[in-house]
């Protein structure tokens, strides 16, 4: 263990916690009636601990992005170093630092030839408010100013400023602040156990996939800007596309000459089991959005990969393009970037994640025979298990993510971190896991399914 145990009055620390910090996504009555937050003190490989002395085996990697797992000692040191050599300057007007060059020409090394410019931010909502900006400007720069809309999906999620907000297709967020903002349309989403109804997987991908092409002419062609998908949709509920889904939708976009944005920000280093989504759906995108993975959440970071095509335009014609950020490209950040790819690659770890997927499958896949899951689904280290009061017919209980919430509570009983999104459990473990962790994470979920499952017993079919 490389980590240290501090002495801490947590008591305290909840009570000032919750006197002064304004949580993110939070219900903040709950909260004050709760007593506070849990208080996460520290952290090793896949496991975390709260101020409880509770060890918790962590299937969410943070928030899907520790891929490399905690307490890698390199990654301080990569910063610490960095700081003493350059601890700020930034990268407007024509200047660079040794890292963010570094990191820009690392990136663009693990991506198709054509994506050669990298552009950085410090989080995926940054990315995606980058990337209208940027894709707007290029249809101006091509004369066509009027293609600005863009095209997502229902519960993709994008981010939480007002674009990525507005891009993202949670109803609950576009609830709140007047979102979305103009010229952004959502179509449906390739979701079959929740949308499929009687159609088998492949016509549905085929039915969902149409429509994006129905908007489009609905929108008008000529205005369409650009689609944005995650190739699987995360927050959304792990949604992994039927087969059919990725090829027509890209076969429609480029009909029509509509850029195509993989949004990486969950699906990029690594965790679909190759080092992009857009590898493992078969989609060729032409600009790319990350984050999360790129430090492996130690530092705040994120880029946006521009292919030749859009890049050509702004060599072409010139202009300043006015956008950036004081800490695009920031030393430390970069610095850690860089060390967090170099471990992917001395430790093999993408394909680590690949070999150890079918295993993974299999043992959480094991808890589709439970009274209350519908379908377990993976790809690479990412996964979900629906579940069900009745698993012939996909029926939900009522109130959706009502059961979701008691499972992720009887999880957190049992040591296990897992989220619901609604009632659809999600996972994205860090990639540093081998067999025995995962055999001790399907034995606490089990554990936990089989709880929510007396809290509810009644009401399955
Ligand atoms: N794109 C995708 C695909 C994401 O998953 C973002 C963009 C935004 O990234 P930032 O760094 O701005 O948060 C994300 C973030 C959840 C949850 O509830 C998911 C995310 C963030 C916070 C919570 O599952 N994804």
């Amino acid at each position: 263990m490389t980590v240290h145990q501090k002495n801490l009055n947590i008591e305290e620390l909840v009570a000032k916690d919750t006197a002064h910090h304004l949580h993110p996504f939070t219900d903040h009555k709950s909260l004050h009636a709760e007593g506070g937050a849990r208080m996460i003190t520290h952290a090793d490989g896949a496991w975390i601990w709260d101020g409880n002395g509770n060890k918790l085996f962590d299937a969410m990697a943070g928030l899907w992005c520790v891929n490399i797992g905690y307490g890698r000692k390199e990654l301080a040191e990569a910063a610490y170093r960095q700081m003493l050599d350059l601890p700020y300057y930034n990268t407007f007007f024509k200047t660079s630092t040794v890292p963010a060059t570094e990191l820009a020409a690392k990136v663009s090394s693990l991506m198709p030839d054509r994506f050669k410019q990298i552009f950085f931010v410090n989080s995926g909502s940054e990315a995606n408010d980058t990337i209208v900006r940027l894709v707007r400007h290029y249809w101006a720069l091509k004369g066509k100013p009027y293609r600005k809309v863009f095209i997502s999906r229902r519960r993709g999620y994008h981010g939480s400023t007002m674009i990525s907000a507005s891009l993202g297709g949670m109803e609950a967020m576009h609830g709140q602040g007047g979102l979305p903002l103009p010229d952004i349309a959502h179509v449906m989403e390739p979701d079959w156990f929740q949308l499929g109804g009687d159609m088998g997987r492949e016509d549905f991908g085929l039915h969902a996939a149409r429509d994006l092409e129905n908007k489009i002419l609905k929108v008008g062609p000529e205005n369409v800007a650009a689609f944005i998908g995650e190739p699987i949709q995360g927050a959304g509920g792990v949604i992994i596309p039927p087969k059919t889904y990725w090829p027509e939708v890209q076969r429609v976009c480029r009909k029509y000459g509509i850029l195509i944005v993989a949004d990486e920000v969950i699906c990029g280093f690594g965790r679909t089991g190759n080092w992009w989504g857009f590898e493992t759906l078969n989609i060729e995108p032409d600009i790319v959005p990350m984050a999360k993975g790129l430090s492996s959440g130690y530092l705040p970071i994120g880029a946006v990969a521009v292919s030749d095509t859009i890049m050509s335009d702004f060599v072409e014609h010139g202009g300043e393009f006015f956008h950036g950020y004081t800490y695009s490209g920031h030393p430390a950040a970069c610095a850690v970037a860089l060390e967090n790819i170099r471990i992917m690659q001395d430790e093999a770890l993408v394909d680590h994640v690949r070999q150890l997927s079918p295993y993974l499958n299999e043992a959480l896949g094991a808890l589709s025979d439970h009274p209350i899951v519908g379908e377990v689904r993976t790809q690479g280290f990412l996964g979900a298990i629906e579940l069900v009061r009745d698993k012939q017919t996909r029926e939900r209980f009522a109130e959706l993510g009502r059961v979701g919430g008691l499972c992720r509570d009887h999880c957190i009983s049992n040591g296990l971190i897992m989220r619901a999104c609604w009632d659809t459990m999600v996972f994205s473990p860090p990639f540093c896991i081998g067999r025995s962790e995962i055999d001790e994470w399907a034995v606490r979920a089990r554990k936990a399914l089989d709880a929510t499952y007396d809290d509810v017993r009644s009401e399955v079919v």
